[in-house]
């Protein structure tokens, strides 16, 4: 599958590619990336994405999921905001097919059963980018299973939220982003607790175990953004459940931030031009093992 909002100047898909099948949304773009899981039983992966507009526009096609065999909209439901994130897929209902959880901006993280379509679980429905504010949330990033936190037999979700948009540029007087901990079956708060630099979030957070010996949980996050600099931080998921992250042992130290220093100066301005500018981390990360010897890399957008 190829999404785009342009057509490609180098690269023309009818000389690489045969076309089973393809689907346009008018005045939408597609914001997040698409994951693919059978949602109707016949063997057949379907694929489910969010979309959106500008930012603060509703839409009536935010969520979608299409047949992976016809191309055919299986079901499609309202966002009030651009969904960005990506699914993450997990049996939430019992009936063996994968539900999705989806994320966005304006506090959207929802719970989806994947057969049917229907809401599962709203974290908080109802209100726009002003109330969200309100009530101390900004974008949801994408959320990383980690085990049962609740005693209800389902692995729970870390999510970082945190960004204000709004926000004029350099403006450091910015909401303060913070890490959660959510029920995946019922999409209840079971912790929270703010970065320890005071910055917001736009990076999704990652948990993992760095070593199979390890006990607990680490949980690796950034701070900053477009045009103030942050932070690259671990954190466990005892302090998380805990409600601190200001543990000093956690933080990341050298290595980490040399990286950053790489990083952080790079920035592409609308006229296509590299200048030096402080940035800080944002959205997309993963925890990848390149060596597949249990070693603990990973790759960050800045
Ligand atoms: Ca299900
Ligand atoms: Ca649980």
């Amino acid at each position: 599958m190829i999404s785009c909002q342009q057509t490609p100047r180098h690269f023309n898909p009818d000389d690489h590619l045969e076309t089973v099948w393809s689907i346009e949304f008018d005045d939408i773009g597609i914001y997040s990336s698409p994951r693919a899981t059978d949602l109707t039983g016949n063997g057949i992966k379907d694929l489910i994405f969010g979309t959106g507009k500008l930012e603060m526009m509703e839409t009536n096609i935010g969520i979608v999921a299409i047949s992976g065999e016809t191309g055919n909209i299986l079901w499609e439901l309202p966002a009030r905001d651009q969904v960005f994130g990506s699914a993450n897929l997990i049996d939430i209902t019992g009936d063996g097919v994968d539900d999705v959880i989806i994320n966005g901006r304006a506090a959207m993280l929802t719970a989806i059963e994947g057969a049917t379509g229907e809401i599962i679980w709203e974290f908080i429905s109802g209100v726009d980018y002003d109330s969200a504010k309100e009530k101390g949330l900004f974008n949801f990033y994408n959320p990383q299973f980690i085990p049962d936190q609740n005693g209800d037999g389902m692995s729970d979700i870390v999510v970082a939220n945190g960004g204000d948009f709004m926000a004029p540029p350099y403006n450091p007087d910015r909401p303060t982003g913070k890490l959660m901990v959510i029920s995946t079956r019922t999409g209840e708060l079971i912790s929270e607790a703010h970065v320890p630099d005071g910055q917001e979030t736009y990076m999704s957070a990652v948990a993992t175990k760095l070593n199979e010996e390890d006990e607990d949980y680490t949980i690796i996050y950034g701070t900053g953004g477009e045009t103030l600099g942050g932070n690259l931080f671990r954190t466990t998921l005892s302090d998380l459940l805990n409600g601190d992250l200001s543990n000093p042992q956690s933080f990341l130290f050298a290595q980490i931030r040399e990286i950053l220093a790489l990083f952080n100066y790079r920035y592409h301005n609308k006229n296509g031009n590299y200048y030096l500018k402080k940035m800080g981390l944002q959205v997309g990360s993963q925890s990848i093992d390149y060596s597949h010897l249990g070693s603990f890399q990973m790759e960050i957008a800045c």
